[in-house]
């Protein structure tokens, strides 16, 4: 396998058609970083328009290859050897582009990159979302030689505490020569399964049901993990997951049959410096300041967060409710099948990046879309029953904005509120009558699901202290998460989990209305800024939840 991360040439080609372009023509001016985002660099900040990356790769014998690309943001068209591979829509997810080398040499792999904004070829992206979408190729790259049978993908699927018991399935192409292959499963090194298949079809899934007695089960207090190793022919892949079931009941949401009280953090994945392209220091730095506060879950709002950070929540015990690229949708785009075939696609592509993280508690779905129409129960049904079908094991929710009037609420398995008040409307002193009254209204409708509310929070100016105490000052803020970590630890009859909006201040849209409301073109609601110095509401979190203050009666 290459790892293609490192300084790669770079073309910015401008208000040009990504169709119009032959590769072979390119003049490459320039280097980037991959990971990267080009438009967080200071030379090209804030451009929008199509750009070339190219890199090259010596490859010691021909034969089938294949391309993965971590994520490329919004649309991508791959070239290798100057022939065109695969288009693709939609950043912030992994996807791959097979070809076969006719003779060893050095590969040309060559990207164009388009990030403007294009409602009808690049749908998952679009300009009233806020938070500035930069663009990149933001996430690792790698090219893998395939042999001709090769492993696709292993999913694992916890089925049964008592035992415990591990679905393995393994999605293969190609053929081998031999009339059977070895198949191998091992388990934290020890082989369980040892077996010769033949295999008939060039596309298929094998699938194992592992008894694993003795093996530790993952949760937030114990995060076990498990190396499970898969041999087929002579491809070989290592997947790491941990063992644990996830069920909804009775208002509350189980892990291994427990009920769990959610106090977390939404993260944009963002600094400024380097865009989307969050290097593994600040991936490690993020959860460090979570643990801090005393939080045990992170939405990834509003977009699948990168496998690096996945993977640190699996080893700390962290939940991640895992959200799919979407903000604000209208009715035009759920009744649009170009919008909902990007989003089945988007979807596929972030659980099968995200199946084997234990971590991952929930899929979620259309931030705040128009769940309250009586055309969007179609394209609802059909999204939601796409991800059940997908991974039956985890449950699916939506975070909705519509009090009182959401019409999709059955199909989901947890209620997921985004509510404002103390800030958007209503003052401090009426935030737990205000908040009741919003849950009420949902409790209604779904008297049995588990409620989350997936956003509520503050704004604040990192460095405005005021002793009046006004919006947008530090104190301000702080006074709000108070009283909202009251509310939250004393209502847990309506309440399975609170979500702060948000973990650090994030830049927004360049859009004028956008901004006007938006303080320095940033989305200020952070408990830290955009360089992560903490504010005074993140202090004060973290003094309330390590127990230097009791909750006080509501
Ligand atoms: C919404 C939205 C967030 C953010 C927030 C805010 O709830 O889901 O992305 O825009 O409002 O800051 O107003």
């Amino acid at each position: 396998m290459h790892v293609l991360d490192g300084v790669w040439d770079f073309a910015f080609l401008g208000d040009v058609d990504i169709e119009s372009v032959d590769p072979r023509g390119i003049a490459y001016h320039d280097l980037m970083a991959v990971p990267g985002c080009f438009d967080a660099t200071p030379r090209y900040a804030g451009r929008r328009g199509l750009v070339a990356y190219r890199t090259r790769v010596p490859v010691s014998r021909a034969g089938a290859l294949r391309w993965v690309i971590g994520a490329a943001h919004h649309r991508a068209k791959l070239f290798a050897q100057g022939r065109v591979l695969c288009g693709h829509g939609g950043g912030f997810t992994r996807f791959s582009a097979d070809f076969v080398l006719d003779r060893p040499g050095e590969v040309e792999l060559v990207v164009l990159l388009d990030n403007r904004f294009d409602p009808k070829r690049s749908p998952l992206h679009q300009e009233k979302f806020d938070w500035y979408q930069y663009g990149g190729l933001t996430r690792s790259s790698e090219l893998h030689e395939l042999p001709s049978l090769s492993i696709d993908r292993v999913e694992l699927r916890t089925l049964e505490l008592g035992g415990p018991t591990l679905e393995v399935s393994v999605a293969f192409s190609g053929r081998s020569n031999e009339p059977s292959v070895p198949f191998r499963i091992t388990f934290d090194g020890e082989l369980v399964v040892d077996q010769r298949v033949e295999l008939q079809a060039t596309h298929g899934v094998l699938q194992k049901h592992l008894s694993l007695p003795g093996a530790e089960l993952w949760s937030p207090e114990h995060p076990s993990l498990h190396l499970v190793g898969v041999q087929l022919g002579d491809d070989d892949q290592f997947e790491r997951t941990g063992l644990r079931v996830v069920e909804t009941k009775n208002r509350c949401i189980l892990v291994n049959g427990k009920p769990q009280r959610l106090l977390g953090v939404n993260r944009h994945e963002m600094h400024p410096t380097f865009g989307h392209a969050v290097p593994m220091q600040q991936q490690v730095a993020d959860l460090q300041l979570v643990k801090r506060l005393g939080l045990n879950w992170v939405r990834g709002s509003h977009y699948p967060q990168d496998d690096v950070f996945l993977d640190l929540c699996d080893e700390l015990g962290i939940f991640v409710y895992s959200e799919a690229i979407g903000f604000r949708h209208g009715i035009e785009d759920l009744r649009n099948q170009q919008f909902l075939d990007a989003q089945a696609q988007h979807l596929d592509e972030m659980i099968a990046a995200g199946i084997n993280h234990p971590s991952i508690l929930v899929w979620g779905l259309l931030n705040e879309s128009a769940s309250s129409e009586p055309d969007a129960r179609s394209p609802y049904a059909k999204l939601i029953g796409f991800v059940r079908a997908r991974d039956p094991s985890r449950p699916v929710s939506f975070a909705t904005n519509r009090h009182g009037s959401d019409r999709c609420l059955d199909l989901i398995d947890i209620v997921s509120v985004n509510a404002y008040p103390g800030w958007y409307f209503g003052e401090l002193e009426t935030l737990p009558l205000d908040l009741d009254a919003i849950l009420a209204q949902y409790r209604a409708k779904a008297p049995e699901k588990p409620i989350l509310l997936t956003e509520v929070g503050a704004g604040a100016l990192y460095g405005v202290r005021d002793y009046h105490e006004q919006r947008w000052s530090e104190e301000y803020q702080a006074r709000f998460l108070e009283r909202l970590l009251d509310v939250a630890r004393t209502a847990p009859h309506e309440l399975c989990g609170v979500c702060i909006w948000q973990l650090c201040d994030t830049r927004t849209t360049e859009r004028t209305e956008a901004a006007l409301g938006r303080p320095r073109g940033f989305d200020n609601h952070g408990l830290f800024d955009e360089y992560r110095r903490p504010k005074l509401g993140a202090l004060t979190v973290e003094r309330i939840l390590s127990g230097d203050v009791p909750p006080t009666k509501r």
